[in-house]
């Protein structure tokens, strides 16, 4: 019977969303006392035989993860259940956050944290015969993110929920995240992520809610209003992951969405006897949450890129909406109980969906909507690169979401009115803040329709918000001054230090007790230490341990622990200078050859991975493998000098990274890392920088005192300026870049292939667009200055020691509590 429902004719044209008709919530009753939980070594045996069918002893690796994890979800959702009722009854200004990527690295080992069950955890493990290392371990990361942006959201909601704030972060269930890198003769070669093959233990699917979110068609202008008819529907159904505050009992919830098509089959063909026509449309609404778009800090400018953005928006604000109703309030409310902030441009079409959902579905009038859309939204800026800002063909959203860009062209006129009243005459001013851009196929510009929306707008650290106001949003900062600030990036003390680096954790608990995991302020109490040789000892020794775990899971002799560990672990970027680093690795290694004491080994660590369609980004990956190994081949320098690349970065291998590393590479071109968040992570682990004017590097630099900073290169300025006056490269290269760059021409690290690096080498001699080039002197002096300070080690351990003292800031409690309070004007739940 149930077939009979589902397969419905495709023939008549499909209905457009009524106005939904939502019970209000009845007063809910107090949640029952729940019985006393068992111990976690009798529920995992519970869990074994009722939620996996297996029984003892014949299980896998993977059953005994997913039996621990199931039991510690049993125990997050009880906190869950009390934060949601709280969320709900108290009708708070809640967070809405909106992004379309979360990188939120495994979860057990972070739950099991948070909830503090660490112990009981490996007691419960070691019932099975495994270790809870094996266990962790068995988890499969979702990697639902790029890089930097999702792992931020990530630690935003981590910050959110441990500072006791109501939010829910919306975003797309991807079935295949971000792809694995396999590294095969030196190259890139992208796997694709199964993330979901063995399960999600942490996931709960919401079967009782479903928004319909259309795409296509046209509309119709009607005395009533405007009614949308679009062509075809998909169905969001939202996946729910709780995300649990330290200390705390605010458990608050993570929703992606996924799509599934609105009717099973077309029974029209299915009786025709077209059975994979049948499917089509089922097969084709799937496809849009089927992968995550593998670009960084560019557009992939795809249809399905748009529709998985309006997709997610859609039903987000759908569901806002919805729960606004049951909890008793009305739409006209959502401006003053919805804080939404935009992640990015990635979510932008929530403004005009937004003013949709109001006017066309709620029928509210256009100021009345345009007042709520502007007192809900606020916007994250996080790049400058000119290439990255998001523009939309105006033919595509015209067919895609034609009665999203009437009200993007209503936005508009409305709002060049406003500027031509300020600027009158001014038409080039005009014509660059217009949401339109002219010039070839028409786009819209995603950052100007956020910006024009939203109550607030910052940047991610104080140089890349002046920069922000004074380039990219200049037109808009000098018409709306007050509407633009700065909120730093932060990241989870929580999950890189307690997490990734329990034994740093334990050293500094020893030394200033507990409570640093939720005030990471507390830190500076660390700073009386900085010179007392018996807690650098012990520093010194949680640094080797950490090595040396390192080097033992990259395999027996990859790198000598004693060694000076140097790393640079980010997406592969030309702006990144993954180049620089390599250069300098190369005249090292020349200097040895020339009998030269290079005053300490050395090993260079990489990691990170290159966009697929990158092509120089996988070069410099090449590079990398190429020198490493011809490095590893020497007999003379391969003791004193390592480069290592290490495969499929991702939060997992990260948290192995950082806790073992010595010196953090933060070297791109000055004005082009908005914040950097790895910067954060290193220093927190007590590596020290090296690095340029850029980004959080300044407000690192800042923070830790210029003498516990190797800065080197050129400023923003001087980049502009030298920009400007007709940069060359072949100014700088002589000296040791030049033979640097004449070996990589040789063939020295292709195996005599002089064809392979042919392409990086010219760019740089000629073009050099990312001032490599300038800055190389400038970084090899910085780089002799990390070796003296390395060859005493009572200094370095100092610095590394202040380092973390002088890290609190970087804590992504202190990003959101800004956030909180200058822009969402958000109170704590308690
Ligand atoms: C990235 C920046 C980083 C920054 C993160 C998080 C994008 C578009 N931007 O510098 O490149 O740390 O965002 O703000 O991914």
């Amino acid at each position: 019977m149930r077939t009979m429902r589902t397969i419905r004719t495709m023939r008549t044209p499909p209905t457009p969303p009524t106005p939904p008709t939502l019970p209000t919530l009845p007063t809910l009753p107090t949640l029952p006392t729940l019985p006393t939980l068992p111990t976690l070594a009798d529920d995992i045996l519970d869990k074994l035989t009722t939620e996996l069918a297996k029984f003892p002893g014949v299980e896998t690796k993977n059953d005994q993860y997913l039996a621990l994890a199931f039991a510690v979800r049993d125990r997050l959702l009880r906190r869950w259940a009390e934060s949601a009722k709280t969320i709900l009854t108290k009708q708070k200004r809640t967070v809405v956050y909106l992004s379309a990527e979360y990188l939120i690295g495994p979860q057990l080992g972070a739950n099991l944290l948070t909830l503090g069950l660490e112990v009981e955890a490996r007691a419960a493990a070691k019932t099975l015969g495994s270790t809870l290392e094996e266990l962790v371990e068995a988890e499969e990361e979702p990697g639902l993110g790029n890089g930097g942006l999702g792992r931020l959201a990530a630690c935003y909601m981590d910050s959110l929920a441990t500072l006791d704030l109501p939010a829910v972060g919306h975003g797309l269930r991807y079935e295949f995240g971000i792809f694995d890198q396999d590294i095969r003769d030196g190259w890139q070669v992208e796997r694709t992520d199964r993330w979901l093959r063995s399960g999600n233990p942490w996931e709960i699917r919401r079967y009782e809610i479903r928004h319909t979110v259309g795409f296509g068609g046209h509309t119709e202008h009607t005395a009533e209003g405007v009614r949308w008819i679009p062509e075809r529907f998909v169905e969001g159904v939202p996946y729910d992951t709780p995300v649990a505050g330290y200390g705390t009992q605010t458990t608050n919830f993570l929703r992606l969405w996924s799509a599934i098509a609105s009717e099973e089959l077309d029974l029209d063909a299915f009786q025709l006897g077209d059975y994979w026509r049948a499917v089509d449309a089922k097969i084709r609404s799937e496809n849009l949450t089927k992968v995550l778009y593998p670009n960084d800090s560019s557009p992939a400018g795809k249809q399905l890129r748009l529709e998985q953005q309006y997709f997610f928006v859609s039903c987000a604000l759908q569901d806002c909406i919805r729960l606004l109703l049951l909890g008793g309030m009305t739409v006209r409310q959502l401006g003053d109980i919805l804080a939404i902030q935009l992640n990015d441009t990635h979510p932008t079409l929530a403004i005009p969906e937004l003013m949709r959902l109001l006017m066309d579905i709620h029928g509210l009038g256009w100021d009345e909507a345009w007042k709520i859309t502007r007192q809900a939204f606020a916007y994250t800026n996080h790049t400058l690169l000119p290439e990255a800002l998001e523009t939309w063909p105006l033919p595509l959203v015209e067919r895609l979401l034609p009665r999203h860009l009437e009200l993007i062209f209503e936005i508009n006129r409305r709002f060049l009115d406003e500027v031509r009243a300020r600027f009158p005459g001014d038409d080039a001013r005009l014509a660059r803040m217009s949401l339109i851009g002219e010039g070839g196929t028409k786009q819209v510009r995603m950052a100007n329709l956020a910006t024009v929306a939203s109550h607030h707008i910052n940047g991610v650290a104080a140089l890349h918000s002046r920069l922000l106001r004074e380039t990219v949003l200049r037109d808009f900062a000098e018409m709306w001054p007050e509407r633009f600030t700065n909120v730093t990036n932060g990241v989870t003390p929580r999950r890189f230090v307690a997490l990734a680096n329990p034994k740093l954790g334990e050293l500094i608990t020893s030394a200033i007790g507990d409570g640093w995991q939720r005030d990471l302020d507390r830190l500076t109490g660390l700073e009386k230490f900085a010179n007392d040789a018996g807690f650098q000892a012990k520093w010194r020794a949680v640094k080797l341990a950490n090595k040396t775990t390192l080097a033992n899971h990259l395999g027996a002799g990859s790198f000598e622990p004693s060694a000076l560990l140097d790393a640079q672990c980010k997406r592969i970027h030309e702006y990144k200078r993954q180049h620089l680093n390599l250069l300098h690795a190369i005249a090292l290694w020349q200097r040895i050859g020339n009998g030269e004491d290079i005053g300490a080994p050395r090993t260079f660590v990489f990691a990170g991975k290159a966009a697929p369609a990158y092509w120089m980004a996988k070069l410099i990956i090449r590079l990398a493998a190429g020198i490493g190994e011809r490095l590893a081949a020497d007999p003379i320098t391969r003791d004193q000098l390592r480069v290592l690349f290490v495969p499929d970065f991702s939060v997992k291998v990260a948290q192995r990274i950082y806790p073992a590393a010595d010196l953090s590479e933060q070297i791109s071109t000055a004005g082009l890392e908005a914040s950097g968040t790895g910067n954060m992570k290193f220093m927190l682990n007590g590596a020290l920088t090296i690095g340029t004017l850029d980004g959080a590097n300044v407000e690192i630099r800042d923070a830790v005192g210029a003498d516990h900073f190797f800065l080197f290169g050129l400023t923003a300025e001087q980049v502009i300026a030298e920009k400007r006056d007709g940069y060359h490269p072949g100014r700088y290269i002589h000296g040791e870049l030049a033979n640097a760059l004449d070996l990589v021409a040789s063939g020295a690290f292709s195996r005599g292939d002089k064809a392979m690096f042919e392409p990086l080498v010219t760019d740089l001699r000629n073009r050099d667009p990312f001032l490599v080039c300038a800055d190389f002197e400038a970084y090899a002096a910085a780089q002799r200055a990390v070796v003296e300070l390395w060859k005493s080690p009572k200094q370095w351990l100092a610095s590394s020691i202040i380092n973390v003292a002088r890290s609190g800031r970087f804590s992504s409690d202190r990003s959101i509590a800004e956030y909180a309070k200058q822009i969402w004007n958000v109170a704590p739940l308690r």
